[in-house]
């Protein structure tokens, strides 16, 4: 059951970086140091310099967790960079990082007073979580953790993605054909 008041929950296919909402996560490592990704078109869009700057005063971040900085040239006002774990299997805890990357976020954004985020599809990319698993992950985590955010946009950057989130959403469109 989603707690009432909840987040409404919906799928977006595009790139992050032009989502107009409160904070956008990253999918970083565990130095912040920008790499490749979502991290880099992220490093991209708000300001190189800005934004390098501001990671290396945060000391890094476990796999697991997250920690913010502000959005610079973005549209949106902050960062919240979350290190999701490497898939190696499954048997190295990686479900519960993921759901902790998710968890984490959810409650930096309010220290924040996030009141909009938007996802990326955590660790689907180079850090190779598969990604139906990972959306199952996502979606469970931001529909029954309390929060006081308001709208999340889980934002897909290729279709199959979109799709599943479409899916587990239940928000594909019913038109025949
Ligand atoms: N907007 C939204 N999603 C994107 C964008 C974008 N502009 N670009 C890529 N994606 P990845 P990870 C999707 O590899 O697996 C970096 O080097 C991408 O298609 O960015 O958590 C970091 O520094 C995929 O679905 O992150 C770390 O070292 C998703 O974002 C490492 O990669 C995540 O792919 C983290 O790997």
């Amino acid at each position: 059951m989603r707690p009432t008041g909840g987040p409404l929950l919906s799928a977006v296919h595009g790139d992050i970086t032009e989502e107009a909402v409160d904070a956008i996560v990253n999918a970083a490592n565990t130095r912040l140091a920008r790499g490749g990704g979502v991290d880099n078109a992220i490093h991209e869009a708000a300001g190189d310099a800005d934004l390098r700057a501001a990671c290396a005063e945060l000391g890094g971040c476990e796999t697991g967790d997250a920690k913010a900085t502000q959005g610079f040239a973005l549209p949106a006002r902050f960062i919240i960079h979350t290190v999701g774990p490497v898939w190696s299997g499954g048997d190295r805890g990686e479900d519960d990082l993921l759901a902790s990357c998710y968890r984490r976020c959810l409650e930096v954004a309010d220290q924040l007073g996030a009141r909009s985020v938007a996802f990326p599809a955590i660790s689907t990319g180079v850090y190779g979580f598969p990604p139906e698993r990972a959306a199952a992950i996502a979606v469970h985590i931001l529909r029954t953790v309390p929060t006081a955010v308001q709208a999340v946009h889980l934002v897909a950057f290729d279709a199959a993605t979109y799709r599943l989130y479409q899916q587990l959403l239940d928000d594909a469109p019913h038109a025949p054909g």
